[in-house]
């Protein structure tokens, strides 16, 4: 760790505290009165961050003074102290403790009885990395966030890497790095105040949460600068909002992005995306989307249609669009190299692969056989990646599905010296290889924006912390096995809390061969994932909705149904999102952070705030646990009130998903469809559990971005406890609007004719 020493002195220029130590020059920069960046520059002066664009700092008024041997900055929410050592202690206005770095010797993990000390661990340990950062934890504090985790809500005494890595073995809490790699924490003591630390570096990085020694956490990394932002605020969705005011929101999907979706690589022509199309109509189970795997390309050539299986691209897409189908095709980055295969040849004519060290286009393997890797970095390279989306996209392509953008590679990891850019500035793949899916993403969506005018859908595998303003994600090759789906509930709330809101699961598990039990009970728990696809490997067998009989395919069509049901709540809470932040599936642990039981939920979550989903993810089970937080809760099922504050048995025999809505919630509900856009959406239907509540609902076209311009209607829905149900219009700025409202409160129905402002009285 480096040694800053002594603090000799500091002084105060707009909204920056400059520090200098005897062994070096740090500050801090007031970014609002919650949120402070500490940085100490170990590479360069700047913060050249990728996950914030734009400058995030607002005037905030701050004090900054001597006490002591500290240097004391206080906002109207923060005192941060600074001490020798470049120590940084937080405290909100009150004076409670948020977080403070550890002063104590860091110790390794003992592997070896005292008597056989000799065999103690050589190397240099991680935590000896110049670029360190070390905080107290407390007895009980849980530790949340870090992305993409296949672990438990709760991620102390683990040890975990930021290293995107793609890998088929068992996802589980061990697994130290997966596809992304979101630098973000979240601690929250029992009853205590949260905070939140963002380290915005892109460097291989190791988080020691509480693993060697559960009263401290270290962060080291192995280059660029010493920076890292600290986020107050009262509560974890606080926390959370203030992350995303950073990092970006998901902005609101086009609407059918949130339909159910169909994929599987082993669809290879036109008669198997015709088998999909007709069966998912046949059986009536809902569906919006196919997805093309790489077997459509010609030899794994993006942008190419392989001719044999797929004679007539064009045809086969607008042949998909008169069933009410899109279609999402995948790219991977590796470009064959190929003289004679146009993108290949035109992306050397411009520069945009990555260089080896000696300057010669770097060459390593994919699909394709021996590839360049496009430097998506590079402003021209996002250009001419965004150019052939664009072309690609006019066959009628309505999303782009980025796989292997770890990257993969399959004759060895890319050595650290590939040189890459970042913008113009020419730098190494060390650096940006935790961004290489990120950049990737960015590209894609700037191109699909500016081909289609449409919110573009984007789905990726590796991201980076800021990925979610341009790419959905899903959770990369699962396997059919119920640790996979246990595993999927933490692991998407997780994401969530991270600013990837639109996430999903291979539904049924990508490898190995799934069972009827495992894909039921998978896509009851799946209903509520913001995408929803069920996908599978080559070599696994087919499980599409059909495939196991008669009682496997009614619990489909019920649970897509049930989903297809809930897409305006769902869009709804995207909507919202796109201001706050907040994630669609969220753990117990955030809107009950203050409760102990929920805080260690790991196999039940909200959907929103309202609607508790608990769904069975072990096998055999015909009943499950269920802890209902304080409060007064509905069971959606049947309609029976629970106190929360306890748990309480769910019968739930194999087609049952155990739901709960909160006293006083109301979720908005489309009529039956086979998929979005099939009919007008005319009718809203109110779904009512008594009590007093109100909800905010939003109408727009489902499509555009004229909603930032103000075309979308919003409306106030309320009920209270005396059994009187409101409506009204509050923002009137899209022409079609509903014409008719179904207000259902538990199962008693009520219709009125949609008008501005309307009242009813619940019997
Ligand atoms: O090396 O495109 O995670 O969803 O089906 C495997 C084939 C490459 C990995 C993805 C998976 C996809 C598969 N891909």
């Amino acid at each position: 760790m480096k040694k800053f020493g002594k603090l000799t002195g500091f002084s105060k220029k707009g909204n920056v505290v400059s520090l200098t130590f005897e062994g070096g020059a740090a500050r801090l920069e007031i970014i609002t009165d919650k949120i402070i960046n500490v940085f100490s520059p170990f590479e360069c002066d700047e913060h050249r961050s990728k996950a914030i664009e734009g400058e995030k700092a607002v005037k905030t008024a701050f004090t900054c003074k001597k006490e002591g041997s500290a240097l004391v900055v206080r906002t109207d929410y923060l005192t941060v102290r600074v001490y020798s050592g470049f120590k940084v202690d937080f405290y909100r206005y009150d004076g409670k403790t948020l977080c403070r770095d550890h002063r104590g010797k860091l110790a390794r993990v003992r592997r070896f009885s005292p008597t056989y000390h000799y065999y103690a661990d050589s190397g240099i340990p991680d935590w000896e990395k110049e670029i360190l950062v070390t905080k107290d934890l407390h007895e009980g504090e849980v530790i949340l966030g870090l992305g993409d985790r296949a672990g438990f809500i709760d991620k102390k005494g683990y040890e975990y890497r930021t290293w995107t890595y793609d890998t088929t073995d068992v996802h589980d809490e061990q697994m130290p790095q997966l596809y992304k790699s979101i630098p973000f924490v979240m601690l929250k003591k029992p009853h205590g105040v949260p905070c939140g630390l963002f380290f915005d570096n892109t460097y291989k990085a190791t988080f020691n949460l509480g693993h060697t020694d559960p009263s401290y956490m270290w962060y080291g990394v192995d280059g660029g600068n010493l920076d890292y932002y600290f986020i107050g605020g009262d509560t974890l969705p606080e926390i959370v909002s203030g992350y995303c005011y950073l990092t970006g929101t998901t902005p609101l999907p086009q609407r059918w992005t949130l339909g159910y979706q169909q994929s599987r690589w082993g669809y290879m022509g036109d008669d198997d995306i015709k088998y999909v199309t007709d069966n998912m109509r046949a059986y009536g189970i809902p569906c919006d989307a196919v997805h093309f795997d790489i077997e459509y390309m010609e030899y794994y050539k993006d942008f190419t249609w392989n001719r044999d299986r797929f004679p007539n691209p064009e045809k086969t897409l607008a042949d998909m669009k008169k069933k009410g189908f899109k279609a999402v095709t995948i790219v991977d980055p590796a470009i064959k190299l190929q003289k004679g295969y146009s993108v290949f040849d035109e992306g050397l004519r411009r520069d945009v692969f990555c260089h080896d060290a000696n300057g010669l286009p770097y060459v390593n393997a994919c699909w394709p056989g021996d590839a360049l890797f496009p430097d998506f970095g590079l402003p021209e390279c996002a250009k001419w990646w965004g150019e052939n989306v664009a072309r690609h996209a006019a066959l009628g392509v309505d999303g782009i599905w980025n796989d292997m953008n770890e990257p993969a590679s399959f004759k060895g990891e890319l050595p650290d010296d590939v040189v890459m850019h970042d913008g113009e500035r020419e730098t190494c793949h060390r650096e940006l290889h935790n961004v290489y899916g990120h950049f990737m993403d960015k590209a894609t969506y700037e191109g699909l924006k500016a081909a289609t005018g449409k919110r573009p859908f984007v789905i990726t595998r590796a991201c980076y912390a800021g990925t979610q303003k341009y790419s959905t994600a899903w959770t990369g090759d699962n396997r059919a096995v119920w640790t996979h789906l246990r595993t999927a509930i933490p692991q998407l709330c997780t994401l969530g809390m991270c600013g990837m809101t639109f996430v999903g699961t291979d539904i049924g598990g990508f490898n190995q061969d799934t069972t009827p039990e495992l894909i039921s009970r998978w896509v009851e728990a799946a209903a509520f994932s913001p995408l929803f696809r069920s996908h599978s490997d080559k070599w696994a067998r087919m499980q599409e909705p059909w495939v196991f009989g008669d009682k496997v395919t009614d619990i489909w069509r019920r649970y897509v149904k049930l989903r297809y049901a809930f897409i305006p709540y769902i869009y709804d809470l995207l909507f919202e999102g796109e201001k706050t932040g907040l994630g669609v599936m969220r753990p117990l642990a955030l809107h009950f952070e203050n409760d102990e039981r929920a805080l260690h939920c790991n196999t039940e979550f909200t959907v929103g705030e309202n609607l508790l989903v608990a769904p069975v993810v072990e096998q055999g089970a015909v009943e499950r646990a269920v802890y209902l937080p304080r409060g007064v809760w509905y069971d959606v099922n049947t309609g029976k009130t629970y106190r929360g504050g306890k748990s309480i048995i769910a019968p739930a025999p194999i087609d049952v998903l155990p739901m709960y809505a909160k006293s006083g919630s109301i979720f908005p509900n489309y009529e039956e469809m086979n998929y979005v856009g099939e009919k007008k959406l005319d009718t809203l239907i109110l779904k009512v559990f008594p009590g007093d509540g109100e909800y905010v609902h939003y109408e727009d076209n489902g499509e555009d971005f004229a909603y930032r311009d103000g075309e979308y209607n919003s409306y106030l829905f309320t009920v209270s406890a005396d059994g009187v149900f409101r409506g009204k219009l509050t923002h009137d700025g899209y022409k079609k609007k509903y014409k008719k409202f179904v207000v259902d409160c538990l199962g008693k129905t009520y219709t009125v004719k949609a008008a501005d402002e309307f009242e009813i009285k619940l019997k």
